[in-house]
C-alpha cells in the first residue's frame, strides 16, 4: 500500500514537473515587434509613450499585466477612451492588454500604450530604449523601443509636454 503510494507521488511530481515545463515552453510564444517610443525630455513632469505589437502565436490567451523601465519612474499601462461630451481622454488599464490565442495586440497613438512617468533622462531620437513586459503566462519579455517622432493621431501626437499632461492629471499626478 505504502509502495503504490509512493509510486502515485512520483507520478503526480513527475506530471506536475512537466506540466510547469509546458507552462513555462507557453513563453516563448509571445512576440513584441516594431517597438518605438517617444523622444522626450527629462523631469519629473516629463512623459513619454511606447507603441509595439504583441504576437501571440500560441494555443492560450496571455495578458501584458505591467511594464517597467529603468528610464522612467514609473510605468503604466494606458488606453484612450472617448468621453460622452467627445474629448478623446487617456487612462490606466488596470486589466492590462490580453491578446486572445493566435492574434495580435497593436498598441498605437491614439489606443493603447506603454506610458512613461517621470523620465529620469532624456530620450533622444533614434536612442534604443530598454523596456521589460511582463506577461502573466509568458512571464517577463525584454524588448528595446527605438525613439521616434512618428506622425499619427492621437493624445501623444504632440511632442510638446503640455499636450499629453494636461487632459489627464486625475489619473496621472496620483502615481507618486
Ligand atoms: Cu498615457
Amino acid at each position: 500500500m505504502a509502495r503504490w503510494l509512493g509510486r502515485w507521488t512520483f507520478f503526480a511530481a513527475l506530471a506536475l514537473f512537466f506540466g510547469l515545463r509546458l507552462a513555462g515552453a507557453q513563453g516563448a510564444v509571445i512576440q513584441v515587434a516594431d517597438a518605438w517610443i517617444r523622444p522626450a525630455g527629462a523631469g519629473e513632469n516629463s512623459t513619454s509613450a511606447a507603441y509595439f505589437t504583441i504576437k501571440n502565436t500560441g494555443p492560450l490567451e496571455d495578458t501584458l499585466v505591467s511594464a517597467s523601465a529603468a528610464v522612467a519612474v514609473a510605468v503604466e499601462l494606458h488606453e484612450v477612451v472617448r468621453l460622452p461630451d467627445g474629448v478623446m481622454r487617456m487612462q490606466p488599464r488596470s486589466q492590462g492588454f490580453t491578446a486572445p490565442a493566435r492574434s495580435e495586440v497593436h498598441l498605437k497613438p491614439g489606443g493603447y500604450h506603454v506610458m512613461l512617468i517621470g523620465l529620469k533622462q532624456a530620450i533622444q531620437p533614434g536612442e534604443r530604449v530598454p523596456l521589460v513586459l511582463r506577461f502573466a503566462k509568458a512571464g517577463g519579455v525584454n524588448i528595446t523601443a527605438v525613439a521616434a517622432q512618428r506622425t499619427g493621431g492621437g493624445m501623444h501626437g504632440n511632442p510638446a509636454p503640455s499636450a499629453h499632461a494636461a487632459p489627464m492629471e486625475p489619473g496621472h499626478g496620483a502615481k507618486k
